[in-house]
């Protein structure tokens, strides 16, 4: 098999690449990386040195980063719609929204999320309120900024929404949407509909007990509806 994708099923950054696949789909073989085991992330490490999931090799080339990956199979294994769009102006129109979830949504999130794993000595309560904080005004920006059209970059499912779905999930746990937000909150039931997100999300619902905020996930995404 020519791809294969490091990968757990709970990892947001891991749902991103998976979510890319499986609308393209795009035949892939999953192995699953346990970085809490020290002689997988041993293994792991001397694949890529920063031993971040998802990690795609590609008839043994090693493709780090969830854009950059996307980007690489977009180039190698092309699906049916291109997820960079065409036309250049909306391709960096999706380009931009990818770096704003990834960096203002999903990067706060998991800070977040790290800080909850830790015992309660060690928790840093200053760095989950600047998560908090961080979320708030993202959540903001995507409400002032999102604009009329189903998806970030317009009519069409892009990298961009790959990179949402995964990162507004989670951070929706973390701190739900203000009611105020009805153009955040439709776009993130649209996200969810999606079946390639359904999907991703039943593979991760076996998962969930190992999520410190198992207790709030909403309802719906405990059960195939
Ligand atoms: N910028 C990286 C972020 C990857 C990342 O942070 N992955 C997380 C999982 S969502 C991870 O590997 N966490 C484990 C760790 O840091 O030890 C990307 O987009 O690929």
């Amino acid at each position: 098999m020519a791809l294969i994708l490091h990968a757990h099923p709970l990892s947001s950054c891991c749902w991103k690449v998976l979510i890319a696949l499986y609308e393209q789909g795009t035949p892939f073989e999953q192995r699953m990386v346990n970085l809490g085991d020290a002689d997988a992330r041993r293994g792991f490490e001397a694949l890529w040195p920063t031993a971040k999931i998802p990690l795609l090799e590609d008839d043994g080339a090693v493709v780090p980063e969830t854009s950059i990956i996307v980007e690489h199979l977009e180039i190698h294994h092309p699906g049916p719609k291109p997820l960079l769009p065409i036309d250049e102006p909306v391709r960096l129109r999706a380009r931009l929204w990818d770096r704003l979830f990834d960096l203002y949504v999903m990067t706060p999130m998991q800070r977040f999320i790290a800080e909850l794993l830790r015992s309660e000595g060690e928790r840093h309560v200053r760095t989950q309120q600047e998560a908090l904080a961080a979320l708030a005004s993202a959540y903001d920006l995507i409400e002032a900024r999102l604009g009329a059209d189903p998806w970030a970059a317009g009519a069409d499912f892009t990298i961009a929404d790959c990179a949402a779905a995964p990162a507004l999930f989670y951070a929706a746990i973390v701190q739900p949407f203000p009611p105020s937000h009805a153009t955040l909150s439709g776009y993130f039931d649209r996200l969810m509909d999606r079946p390639s997100v359904r999907r991703v999300i039943a593979e991760a619902r076996p998962w969930f007990s190992y999520f410190p905020l198992v207790g709030d996930i909403p309802q719906r995404f405990l059960a195939d509806s």
